[in-house]
C-alpha cells in the first residue's frame, strides 16, 4: 500500500516469526551471536530468551524489579562477546538506602554462556541506566595511550624541560611558555602583565609517567581550567580586567604536594612600564 506517497508493507510480508508467551511488557532485545535472542519483560520483571527461527522461548529468568534495557557486549552487533548479559532496572524503590528523590537503581549481571541463564550478581547504579553498550577490553587495553612521547611533542609553544620556559611580550600578547611537573610549575611568578594585556598560558606537562595529568586555572579565567595529559601541551588564554595578584593553580591532585603547585600572576595597571619578569621557586 501507500499513504500519501510512502510505500507502507504489509505486516505479514516482512515478518520472520512471532514470539509466542515473551513475556508482559516487552521493551528491548539483545542477542548472544550463538542463535538466542534476550528481551526484557518490564511488566513482568523478566528476562526472556528465544531462539531465532523456531522463536521458542527457551529459558527465563526473573529480575525482579521493572527492567528496562539489556546490556550483552557487541549484543546489537553483528558479533557479540555473548558470554554475559546485564540487566538494568528502574523502579527498584525499596532495594538501596534512599539517598534523595531520584534513587540507585539496581543491575544484574546474569551468566549467559550456558543453556540456563544464572544470576551472578545484584549491584547499584544510576538512576534509569537508560541503554548501555559492552565491548572486549582488550579493544581498549591494546589500543590505548598511557602518555605522549615528550621528545614527540611538536606543538610550537611546547617546552622540553623547565630550562626553556620564559615569557615572551608581543605588543599586547604576553606568551607564557609555562612547563608542570611534580609539584610545581615553572616560572609560577610572573610580574609586567598590563591590563589591557592578552596572556596565553602553554601549558606542557613533562611527566612521563601513566596517569599523571595535571591541571591549570587562574583567577578571572573564561575557561575553567585545563587538563593537560603527560607529555602534551595546552593553551589556556586570559585577559587580566584589573590589576592585582592573580593566583594559579593545577586543578588535578597530582601529588602529596599537590595543594603546593600554584603561582602568582602581578597584573599592573594599564600602560605602566613594569618590567615583564618571571621565576620559579622564589
Ligand atoms: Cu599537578
Amino acid at each position: 500500500g501507500e499513504v500519501d506517497g510512502i510505500p507502507v508493507l504489509q505486516y505479514e510480508a516482512v515478518m520472520a516469526g512471532e514470539v509466542e508467551n515473551a513475556g508482559l511488557g516487552p521493551l528491548h532485545t539483545e542477542f548472544d551471536g550463538k542463535g538466542f535472542a534476550y528481551t526484557t519483560a518490564f511488566l513482568s520483571s523478566e528476562i526472556v530468551k528465544w531462539e531465532i527461527g523456531t522463536w521458542q522461548v527457551v529459558d527465563r529468568i526473573p529480575v525482579y524489579y521493572s527492567v528496562g534495557h539489556l546490556m550483552i557486549p557487541g549484543g546489537d552487533s553483528r558479533q557479540p562477546w555473548g558470554q554475559y548479559l546485564v540487566a538494568m532496572n528502574k523502579m527498584t524503590k525499596d532495594r538501596y538506602l534512599p539517598t534523595g528523590p531520584e534513587l540507585a537503581h539496581s543491575a544484574q549481571l546474569i551468566d549467559i554462556s550456558g543453556e540456563k541463564m544464572e544470576m551472578l550478581l545484584d549491584f547499584p547504579t544510576m538512576g534509569e541506566p537508560h541503554y548501555a553498550q559492552g565491548i572486549a577490553a582488550e579493544l581498549v587495553t591494546e589500543n590505548q595511550v598511557q602518555m605522549y612521547q615528550l621528545t614527540e611533542n611538536t606543538h610550537p609553544y611546547a617546552v622540553q624541560s623547565e630550562a626553556e620556559a620564559r615569557v615572551e611580550r608581543e605588543g599586547n600578547d604576553v606568551h607564557v611558555y609555562m612547563s608542570s611537573i611534580r609539584s610545581h610549575f615553572a616560572p609560577d611568578n610572573i610580574e609586567g602583565v598590563r591590563v589591557g594585556d592578552k596572556v596565553y598560558f602553554h601549558i606542557t606537562n613533562l611527566e612521563q609517567d601513566w596517569d599523571v595529568p595535571h591541571g591549570f586555572a587562574v583567577t578571572g579565567a573564561n575557561n575553567s581550567e585545563l587538563l593537560v595529559m603527560p607529555g602534551d601541551t595546552k593553551t589556556l588564554t586570559w585577559e587580566p580586567q584589573r590589576e592585582g595578584v592573580y593566583p594559579f593553580y593545577c586543578t588535578d591532585f597530582c601529588s602529596a604536594l599537590h595543594q603546593e603547585m600554584q603561582g602568582y600572576i602581578l597584573v599592573s595597571p594599564r600602560g605602566s612600564n613594569v618590567a615583564l619578569t618571571h621565576n620559579a621557586g622564589r
